[in-house]
């Protein structure tokens, strides 16, 4: 089995992204399911492109993509991806589209296709804050979700994908006055959900 799994750089003024941190600390391989890793720009026009190509050369059985949340004080796996581009703030690359569709004829909105109660439940387990997210939000994040989701039902493949938002960094959380988590904590919930993806 072979897993993508992305983390996005850094953007909007904070040195760090705790996915780009716990992407690079996570294994090769997890529960026999080999793990091809992408770090993703900020960037609206460039995340399209690079969840594309990753899920065109990759072939993966199961994409998992990763953000930041700032302010979110639990995991979310995020349900579903909207058709939108709504940025509070400009991407890497200066673009701050505003009410525009990612793509004008594709449908309003897809759900996710990972098992989200599994997962959830796994990290429960665990005693790591989780929760379900019915919003991914109208920024790059949401655009990465939609358009695996969309690549995917374009090549009528049965590759299952998701999004999980994690928390600030402890650091980040003390100098924004919010909310926070470990990164070994965030690592460990990612372990966790690829043991639950990689038993299919
Ligand atoms: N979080 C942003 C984009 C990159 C990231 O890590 C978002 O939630 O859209």
């Amino acid at each position: 089995m072979n897993i993508l799994i992305t983390g996005f750089a850094p953007f909007g003024g904070d040195g760090e992204n705790p996915s780009q941190l716990a992407l690079e600390a996570l294994p090769g391989a997890i529960a026999g399911a080999r793990l091809a890793k992408r770090l993703l720009p900020v960037s609206f026009l460039a995340a399209q492109r690079a969840v594309c190509a990753a899920i065109a050369s990759e072939r993966p059985d199961a994409v998992l993509l990763t953000g930041l949340a700032g302010g979110r004080a639990k995991i979310s796996l995020e349900r579903a991806a909207l058709n939108v581009k709504d940025a509070r703030m400009p991407d890497n690359d200066g673009d701050c589209p505003v009410d525009q569709p990612i793509r004008a004829d594709g449908p309003a909105a897809y759900f996710a296709t990972l098992p989200l109660r599994r997962i959830e439940a796994r990290l429960r387990q665990a005693d790591i804050p989780v929760e379900i997210s019915n919003s991914a939000g109208t920024y790059v994040c949401n655009l990465a979700l939609y358009c695996a989701l969309d690549e995917i039902a374009r090549q009528g493949a049965c590759t299952r994908a998701g999004f999980i938002h994690v928390p600030y960094l402890p650091q980040q959380a003390a100098a924004h006055g919010a909310p926070g988590m470990p990164l070994e904590t965030t690592v460990r919930a990612l372990t966790c959900a690829l043991e639950e993806i990689a038993r299919g």
